[in-house]
């Protein structure tokens, strides 16, 4: 038997990294993009990986701080990320178990996985049951609230960007008008036949959401994402039963437990996590099996180098998310090619840091 792999030691680094197109959206304006890196060092030698991104540069030493604290915790300990999951959570129960500490937990969970299936030199899609290989996906990397007169140009872009045919764009102006030019001025740049999604940011009230779907039912959009304040269970519900466009949403969903009260009130129609914020590799396959069992279609939002071996191992794979915002600091940043993203067929998920390029955007904490 092999010597059970041992947690070592942590290695924290910030970076902020710039976007190519500002992020623009109800939630807020973002023009750089703040990266927490974790390396996982483990007793076999190998290095585990992973990043995440808490949105506001601002925000990054109390998500660090937790990390570290969560390294207190189960440095010394077997590497089983189940394990890790339930002791680190138990730890961080007295400052909460959602927000900072998920970010935090989602983490070391990601990097633990990554540390795994290196150690066992199998791709992380292969460890967890399934092969490495394509999923399908749309661009999520523009389309933002900002002058309708770009939209066209830019949806263009995106559809060239990896020859997709599905794309993402961000509603939820105070003025219908505004909102139907946005989605004209796409299919303006790249015609009828793309799948359009959009996502309105939380942007909307009750009332005005069940207005603005009713308006934009007709529209032929292929899903509207979360209209209104995501932990709006039964407002999400009631939206739910008054549109045809399926509605989908989750991004915000901070573990299981909040995609079963979604899921059990048939308040979606589709469902998405964010590895970040639903717990890392280990809270995404506990929501794929709750979608899975409830007949949801199940997509990522971000981390699509990590999301692309988790959707090979998810029974309603839907929708990768593309997005490139990580890429600055990434060795071998994935590839879309004809609107697919491969999962790599390399030992653990494949993210591996372009070092130069760490220095380079790298920030005290
Ligand atoms: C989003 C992602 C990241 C920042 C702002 C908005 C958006 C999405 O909700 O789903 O891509
Ligand atoms: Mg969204």
């Amino acid at each position: 038997m092999q010597e059970p792999m041992k947690l070592v030691d942590f290695r924290v680094r910030a970076a902020v990294v710039p976007l190519r197109r500002p992020i623009i959206a109800g939630i807020g304006r973002f023009d750089s993009w703040p990266l927490i890196l974790l390396d996982i060092e483990t007793s076999a030698g190998v290095i585990g990986r992973s990043y995440v991104a808490p949105y506001r540069e601002a925000a990054v030493p109390a998500v660090v701080a937790e990390i570290r604290d969560i390294g207190s915790v189960v440095k010394g300990k077997t590497i089983s990320p189940f394990d890790v999951f339930e002791r680190a959570m138990r730890a961080l129960n007295v400052v909460g178990v959602t927000g900072v500490s998920t970010i935090a937990m989602s983490a070391v969970d990601m990097a633990i996985w990554d540390a795994l299936a290196r150690n066992a030199g199998l791709p992380l899609a292969t460890l967890l049951g399934g092969s490495p290989g394509p999923v399908r996906a749309y661009n999520s990397n523009g389309l933002w609230r900002h002058e309708v007169a770009t939209i066209a140009a830019e949806a263009r872009q995106l559809q060239q960007e990896g020859g997709f045919s599905a794309m993402k764009l961000r509603l939820g102006n105070v003025h219908l008008k505004d909102d139907l030019a946005a989605i004209q001025a796409v299919r303006e740049g790249v015609g009828n036949e793309i799948d359009l999604m959009v996502d309105f940011n939380q942007a909307l009230g009750l009332g005005d959401a069940i207005r603005r779907c009713h308006e934009l039912d007709e529209a032929g959009l292929y899903w509207f994402e979360e209209p209104i304040a995501y932990d709006n269970v039964r407002g999400y519900a009631q939206l739910a039963s008054k549109v045809r466009t399926p509605l989908q949403m989750g991004e915000n969903y901070y573990g299981s437990r909040d995609m079963l009260e979604f899921l059990s009130a048939g308040a979606v129609h589709y469902a998405m996590a964010d590895l970040m914020r639903i717990g890392g590799v280990t809270g995404w396959l506990r929501c794929a099996h709750l979608a899975a069992a409830a007949g949801v279609q199940f997509s990522n939002h971000l981390y699509p180098e990590i999301a692309a071996h988790l959707l090979r191992v998810t029974p309603t794979a839907h929708w990768l998310e593309w997005v490139d915002w990580a890429n600055p600091i990434l060795a071998n940043p994935l590839e879309p090619r004809g609107g697919e993203v491969c999962a790599p067929d390399v030992p653990g998920t494949g993210i591996e840091w372009d070092e130069r390029a760490v220095d380079r955007y790298q920030v005290t904490v």
